[in-house]
C-alpha cells in the first residue's frame, strides 16, 4: 500500500485538495462516500456559472499541466475553436507509462470520482459534447474502478442529458490503450483513439484546433484534471495560497520517491518543497546506510541531477530545475545509489526509450538502437575510446527540432547527463583515453 496521505487533522479540502480524502478513506469507490466528502460540490459551483467563467476562473488559477509539461491548462483551454454546433472532445490523458510514475494510477485506483468530477467542469467550460479517459492498458484496477464509479454516475443524473438540470449534456468513456509509451505524447493518443496506429502528428494544428476524428479537443493530464474540483470549491485566490510562498506556482503537486529509499511513496506537497526534504524526510533517506549517488527529479526521461547541496536543495518546481539543467516532469524522484552503475542503469534506459519508439522519424528509429548498442558495447568490456563521443553527438542529434516530437529528446536527457556528471564510470569501462572534446571534428567523430 503506498502512502499518499496526509494524517487526519491536518489533511483537509482546504491543506490538500487532491488526497485529503485518503486520509479518512483507504480508497473512496462508492458515490455515497465521495458526496459525504464535499463531492460533486465543486460541480454544483461550475455549473451555477458560465462555462466562460469557470474557463476563466481555471485560467487565472493556472493549474500547469502535471503530465511533465507544465503549460497552463486554461490557456490552453483558450485556444479551442468556438463552437459551431458540431462534436468537441475533453480526453483525459492517463496513459501513465513514466519509468518511476505511479501518482495517475493512485488517483484513478482510490479517487475515480475526482477525476470524474474534474472532467465534467472541464467539459463543461470547453463546451466538450464528449470524454474519453485513454487509460494505459496495464491498468486494469483503475479501468475497472472507473467504469464502476461511470455508472454510479449516470444513475445519479452527474453524466448524461441535462446534467442535474443545467441544460449541459456531457459523457465519459474509458477507453483502454495496448501498453505503448508513445500514447502517452497527445496527438499519438488521438490517433490511437482513433483506431491507427500511435505515431504522433504535426502541431500545429494543436489538438484544441483539429484533434479527435478533426474536431476541437482539449488533452489534460488524470492529476491536472484532478485539481478542478478544489479550484470551484474554494476559488482561485485560495488555491493560489496553497504554494505557501515557497513558489510562483499555484496548487499542490502530487510528488513521490522510488528507488532505494526507506520509504518510496507519494506526498501532495507545495510546490517548492525540496528534493533534500523529499528524499531525506518525506521517504526516510537512502535504505540500509546506502549513499545517494544521483536522482531524476520526475521520470526517466528528465536529467540526472546529483547529491550535491547545489542539487538537493533545489526547489522542486518548474523554473529551479530547469535551470539546473534538468526538467520537473512528473516529480516523482527516482534514487540512485553509489554501487549502481551509471553505464548499465544508462543502458537499461536507453533500451526502454529505444523499444518504445514508434519509428516514424529517421533520427528516433535509427539513433535509439545506436545509443543502446553503443552503451551495450562499454557495458560489456567491448566499448573503444572513441564511443563516448558517438553517444555525445548522438544526444546532440537527437534534440528538439531533429525529431518528430519529444520521446528522443526526452530520452537522452538521462543519457547527456550521466555523461556530464559520471564520465569516470564510463571511461573506467572503456579502460582508454578518451578524445577530449575540443580535438573533435564538428561531426563529433575524432
Ligand atoms: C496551443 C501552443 N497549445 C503547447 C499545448 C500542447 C500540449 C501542452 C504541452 O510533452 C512532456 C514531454 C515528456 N498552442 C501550444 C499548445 N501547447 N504549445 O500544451 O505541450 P508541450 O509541447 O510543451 O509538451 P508535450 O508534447 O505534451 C510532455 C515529458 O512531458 N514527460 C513525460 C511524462 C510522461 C507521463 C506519463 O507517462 N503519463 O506523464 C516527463 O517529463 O518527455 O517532454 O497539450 O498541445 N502554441
Amino acid at each position: 500500500s503506498i502512502p499518499i496521505y496526509g494524517d487526519k487533522a491536518t489533511a483537509t479540502s482546504e491543506t490538500k485538495p487532491l488526497t485529503w480524502r485518503l486520509a479518512h478513506y483507504d480508497s473512496v469507490l462508492d458515490l455515497a462516500t465521495y458526496e459525504s466528502l464535499k463531492g460533486f460540490e465543486g460541480l454544483k459551483n461550475a455549473l451555477a456559472k458560465s462555462a466562460k467563467e469557470v474557463g476563466n476562473m481555471i485560467k487565472d488559477a493556472n493549474v500547469r499541466g502535471r503530465g511533465g509539461a507544465g503549460f497552463n491548462a486554461g490557456l490552453k483551454w483558450t485556444f479551442m475553436t468556438p463552437p459551431d454546433g458540431g462534436p468537441r472532445y475533453l480526453i483525459c490523458n492517463a496513459d501513465e507509462m513514466e519509468p518511476g510514475t505511479f501518482k495517475d494510477r493512485l488517483l484513478m485506483e482510490r479517487l475515480p470520482f475526482q477525476l470524474i468530477e474534474g472532467m465534467i467542469i472541464s467539459g463543461y467550460a470547453i463546451g466538450a459534447t464528449a470524454g474519453y479517459i485513454f487509460i494505459r492498458g496495464e491498468y486494469i484496477e483503475a479501468a475497472k474502478r472507473l467504469n464502476n464509479a461511470l455508472d454510479e454516475c449516470r444513475a445519479k443524473g452527474y453524466l448524461g442529458d441535462n446534467i442535474l438540470g443545467s441544460g449541459y449534456s456531457f459523457d465519459l468513456q474509458v477507453h483502454t490503450g495496448a501498453g505503448r509509451y508513445i500514447c502517452g505524447e497527445e496527438t499519438a493518443l488521438i490517433n490511437s483513439l482513433e483506431g491507427r496506429r500511435a505515431n504522433p502528428r504535426t502541431k500545429p494544428p494543436f489538438p484544441q484546433v483539429s484533434g479527435a476524428w478533426g474536431r476541437p479537443t482539449v488533452v489534460n493530464n488524470v492529476e491536472s484534471l484532478n485539481n478542478m474540483p478544489g479550484i470551484m470549491l474554494h476559488g482561485v485566490e485560495w488555491y493560489k495560497g496553497l504554494a505557501q510562498g515557497k513558489s510562483e506556482n499555484p496548487g499542490t503537486k502530487i510528488m513521490g520517491c522510488s528507488g532505494l529509499v526507506n520509504d518510496p511513496g507519494l506526498w501532495e506537497l507545495p510546490f517548492g518543497t525540496t528534493a533534500r526534504e523529499i528524499i531525506f524526510d518525506y521517504a526516510k533517506g537512502m535504505k540500509d546506510g546506502r549513499k545517494l549517488k544521483a536522482w531524476l527529479p520526475g521520470g526517466a526521461s528528465t536529467d540526472f541531477l546529483t547529491a550535491s547541496d547545489e542539487h538537493l536543495d533545489l526547489p522542486m518546481d518548474f523554473e529551479p530545475i530547469m535551470k539546473a539543467g534538468s526538467r520537473l516532469g512528473t516529480c516523482l524522484i527516482m534514487v540512485v545509489d553509489e554501487s549502481q552503475d551509471m553505464v548499465s542503469l544508462s543502458l537499461n534506459l536507453q533500451k526502454f526509450f529505444a523499444r518504445e519508439s514508434c519509428g516514424w522519424c529517421t533520427p528516433c528509429r535509427d539513433g535509439l538502437p545506436w545509443g543502446v548498442k553503443t552503451l551495450h558495447a562499454i557495458d560489456t568490456g567491448n566499448g573503444q575510446p572513441v564511443d563516448i563521443d558517438v553517444l555525445r553527438q548522438l544526444t546532440k542529434d537527437l534534440w528538439l527540432g531533429k525529431t518528430f516530437c519529444a520521446h528522443a529528446p526526452g530520452a537522452v536527457e538521462p543519457l547527456q547527463s550521466a555523461l556530464k556528471y559520471f564520465l569516470p564510470e564510463f571511461e573506467a569501462k572503456i579502460g582508454n583515453n578518451v578524445v577530449p572534446e575540443e580535438q573533435l571534428s564538428p561531426t563529433g567523430v575524432p
